[in-house]
């Protein structure tokens, strides 16, 4: 059997990070690990190829080789999903859906063979039995939520590593908060199941065997959700980074009650935590209290604090438009934002994304326009009737985004983020001399000649150098990210 996985293409999101990429060489932030554990999971007398459309063109040839097209997708890719599927069914394959896409949406699907709702770890080889015994059912739904110790190591070999600027393991899904415009719990539950530490340190080996060095994204829903797991792997994962010469830059999420626990913050710290993205999601405890996020409590500026002086970066997630925002909304996240010094800093309009609890109020409301969420924040569109005008809304999330991110803004934020963050483990340099040469190239060119904001630029590179010298690397990284952020706000913020 030949498959063909899919990960179909993002759209030009904050999240996409495309302007920032070509810096450093690299085509795609993260791979597609939920394909790469799918592909782990078939028989391993299949032959696989992956097509990652964030990296390279789907061609006629890889459809033809296929017996099967295996693809998966985020709501934010349903459209390049139709693409595929349309494409290689005209190609006649058999082809068969999964992921969160699939699994949370109420629309109708691209016409599939067959759909995996929810965790594939018992339904794929149910599957593959099936198909044996020509019995493969339309749809596969996981009756409980499999327990991750029977999640293989994903096949990280499939993809081409040298596209991407981080690499992805998990150690947990599932998160024990109920906020309510969060579709994790309904799609991976309250209860957080975590791997063993064997299971990860076998993955790091698996990363570290392929010669992957740099930046690993632990992409837990929430990280801390089980805390006493994470206590015990946390010291082993330390260990395994001093033992290799801390080859990894871990990064993860996080609820912002991680602030709470200096011990593990401590322990993070010294397993190679760089950077940590909290939801915060608003300085204002009425919308707070509304969207049941009763784990941001108290002076958030303090937590965000906290975890800084821990030497990990925060980056955080913002939302305006709870029923709760008052009419200065925009500027209080303007000024928390400026507050906190997180650099990164994704804000997004509320929107309902289906089954959530947010979802179900707002039908029984009658406020839902009968549509899913976008999950795209560029769009500046909204799938319920909002209590604020809409127009309103949007005017002012455009001038949030054109604030924190026009360049003065964004580079104090910076450098307050690293003078708060000076405690960082030392991170070791991964650049080879040209890769680090060719980097530095490109930034200096781009950011400091041809942009407009130049003097800006080198304002911000002066005072790196002077204040930050041993962190360069990690300033050239976030001036970056800094100017995607600003290009995509000047493509579509402008009011
Ligand atoms: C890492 C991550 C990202 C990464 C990129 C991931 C990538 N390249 O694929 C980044 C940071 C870029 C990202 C961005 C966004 N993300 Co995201 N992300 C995640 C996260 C935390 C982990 C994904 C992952 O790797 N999981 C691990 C794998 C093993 O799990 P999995 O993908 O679910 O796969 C399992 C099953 O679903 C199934 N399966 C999956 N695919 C297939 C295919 C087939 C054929 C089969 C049979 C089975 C199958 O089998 C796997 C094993 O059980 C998830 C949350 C989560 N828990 O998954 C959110 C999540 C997927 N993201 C989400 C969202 C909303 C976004 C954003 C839109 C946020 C925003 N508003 O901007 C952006 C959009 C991206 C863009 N560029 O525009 C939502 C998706 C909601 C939905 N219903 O579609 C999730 C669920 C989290 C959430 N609620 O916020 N994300
Ligand atoms: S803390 Fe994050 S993952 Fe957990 S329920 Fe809230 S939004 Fe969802």
């Amino acid at each position: 059997m030949k498959v063909l996985l899919i990960n179909p293409e993002f759209p030009d999101t904050y999240w996409s990070f495309r302007h920032a990429l070509p810096f450093e060489g690299k085509r795609c932030a993260f791979p597609p690990l939920g394909l790469l554990t799918v592909s782990a999971l078939l028989p391993k007398e299949w032959e696989r190829r992956l097509v990652d459309l964030n990296v390279e063109k789907l061609k006629t040839a890889d459809i033809e080789w296929a017996d099967m097209i295996f693809a998966t997708a985020m709501l934010v890719q349903k459209q390049s999903l139709r693409e595929v599927v349309k494409r290689c069914k005209s190609y006649g394959k058999r082809v068969v859906l999964g992921g969160p896409y699939v699994t949370s949406t109420r629309e109708e699907l691209p016409p599939a063979d067959h759909l995996f709702r929810g965790e594939a770890e018992t339904t794929l080889p149910q599957f593959v039995a099936d198909l044996a015994n020509g019995t493969a059912k339309a749809v596969y739904e996981a009756p409980e939520r499999p327990a991750l110790s029977t999640t293989p190591i994903a096949d990280f070999g499939l993809a081409n590593l040298k596209a991407y600027s981080a690499m992805s393991v998990q150690y947990s899904r599932g998160c024990p908060f109920s906020c309510e415009f969060c579709d994790i719990i309904e799609i991976y539950g309250r209860v957080p199941r975590t791997k063993s530490n064997q299971q990860m340190l076998a993955e790091f080996d698996a990363l570290y065997d392929l010669k992957w060095r740099g930046n690993l994204f632990i992409v837990d829903d929430n990280f801390i959700g089980n805390k006493k797991n994470v206590r015990n792997l946390l010291p082993e994962l330390a260990k395994w980074q001093k033992d290799h010469g801390y080859p990894f830059t871990l990064i993860t999420e996080s609820s912002l009650n991680l602030a709470d626990d200096d011990a593990l913050l401590a322990s993070m710290r010294d397993a190679g935590f760089h950077r940590v993205f909290v939801g915060i999601e608003t300085p204002v405890e009425e919308s707070l209290h509304e969207a049941q996020k009763s784990q941001n409590r108290g002076d958030l500026v303090s937590s965000v604090k906290k975890i800084q002086s821990y030497g990990i970066e925060v980056m955080a997630g913002f939302i305006v438009g709870f029923d709760n925002d008052p009419v200065d909304i925009f500027e209080r996240q303007i000024d928390f934002i400026r507050r906190s010094a997180i650099p990164l800093a994704m804000v997004g309009l509320l929107n309902a994304l289906p089954d959530t609890q947010l979802w179900k109020r707002l039908e029984r409301e009658g406020r839902l326009l009968g549509e899913d969420a976008t999950g795209n924040n560029t769009v500046c569109t909204f799938n319920f009737k909002t209590r604020m005008d809409p127009a309103y809304l949007v005017q002012g999330y455009q001038t949030i985004m054109r604030t924190i991110y026009s360049p003065r803004e964004y580079y104090e934020r910076v450098l307050d983020s690293m003078r708060r963050t000076k405690d960082q483990l030392a991170e070791p340099n991964h650049y080879t001399m040209i890769r680090g040469f060719t980097t530095l190239t490109r930034v200096f060119f781009t950011l400091g000649i041809i942009d407009r904001e130049r003097r800006e630029f080198w304002r911000f590179f002066t005072h790196a150098l002077l204040k930050h010298r041993a962190r360069l690397a990690d300033s050239l990284r976030l001036a970056a990210c800094g100017y995607h952020f600003r290009k995509l706000t000047e493509a579509y913020g402008q009011a």
